[in-house]
């Protein structure tokens, strides 16, 4: 692996992997309701960052992050891997199938406590979702062999660096073998579907840049599940700062490379987060994956 190289070919453009025009990089902004054909307008970089304001009320949001306070006070432990963060839910993230859907149902009636006094924030994430798709298609939870996998996670990003949640890609987690006994395996263009119940004035930044397989292989990403990206690959690359309020929903092409970056007060910030994934073989079926 040649860091050197791969640099000095970013500084070139292109060859690390490619761009959206720079007409289509923006964030599309949006009240309360995600908008007919979003997830169309993502996959297609129409509209690769569609912001919701107002997704959730204040109703609905505060006990939601009262509930998620509480349960991590409880828990207390870090996730066991090298990403810095406190977290609930079943992930996918580097798990086998059985893995992952043993984490779900695990994981499953403590969800249900995030969710009391509030709703239960991951059907009215799929229902909203459903509404702005067309007509035939269905977005659904994933379940395997008769078993439900996780479909939403809740987490608070703990890095003290430069990022609380430093540059990555989404889509590597959909593409290893470990999971090739699932429908979403496969799919190289999972959208971010994340609701943040409190945003703690921080942001989302993504990067105008899809890296190549090629590229990810020579940094041996695709064995890190693409994360974490070196910040300095992306020295020159445009990027979006999405600055986050309480109750906001963000649908985001995951392929872009994004990150959290650092400031006081994040380690309050929460994210409830699904990814959803078009089944590559079968684009009527849309499954939310956590
Ligand atoms: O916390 C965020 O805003 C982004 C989270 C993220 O990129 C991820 O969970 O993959
Ligand atoms: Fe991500």
């Amino acid at each position: 692996m040649n860091t050197q190289i791969d640099l000095r070919i970013g500084r070139q453009g292109g060859a690390l992997g490619i761009s959206l025009p720079d007409s289509s990089f923006r964030l599309r902004q949006e009240q309360g309701v995600i908008p007919p054909g979003a997830l169309q307008d993502i996959h297609s970089w129409r509209t690769p960052i569609i912001q919701v304001k107002n997704f959730l009320d204040r109703e609905t949001y505060e006990p939601l992050a009262l509930n998620f306070d509480r349960l991590i006070a409880e828990q207390g432990d870090e996730r066991e891997d090298d990403v810095p963060a406190v977290e609930i839910g079943g992930t996918i993230y580097g798990k086998t199938t059985k893995e992952y859907l043993d984490a779900s149902a695990e994981a499953a009636q403590k969800m249900l406590r995030l969710f009391a006094g509030s709703l239960h924030l991951p059907e009215f994430l799929r229902a909203a979702v459903q509404a702005s798709v067309p007509a035939g298609c269905v977005v659904r939870a994933l379940d395997h062999g008769g078993r439900l996998a996780s479909d939403m996670r809740a987490v608070t990003w703990r890095g003290t660096g430069e990022y609380a949640l430093k540059l990555h890609t989404d889509e590597e987690q959909f593409l290893t073998e470990s999971i090739a006994a699932l429908p979403v395996f496969g799919c190289s263009s999972p959208i971010a579907a994340n609701v943040y119940p409190r945003a703690a004035s921080s942001t989302l930044r993504v990067y105008n840049r899809i890296l190549s397989r090629d590229t990810k292989r020579r940094l041996g990403l695709i064995e890190r599940l693409g994360y974490p990206i070196d910040e300095e690959l992306l020295a020159d690359t445009p990027y979006i700062d999405v600055l986050l309020d309480d109750g906001d929903l963000i649908l985001a092409l995951g392929s872009l490379a994004h990150g959290v970056p650092y400031r006081p007060g994040v380690e309050k910030r929460q994210l409830f987060n699904s990814f959803l994934i078009v089944k590559p073989d079968d684009p009527s079926q849309i499954y939310m994956v956590a």
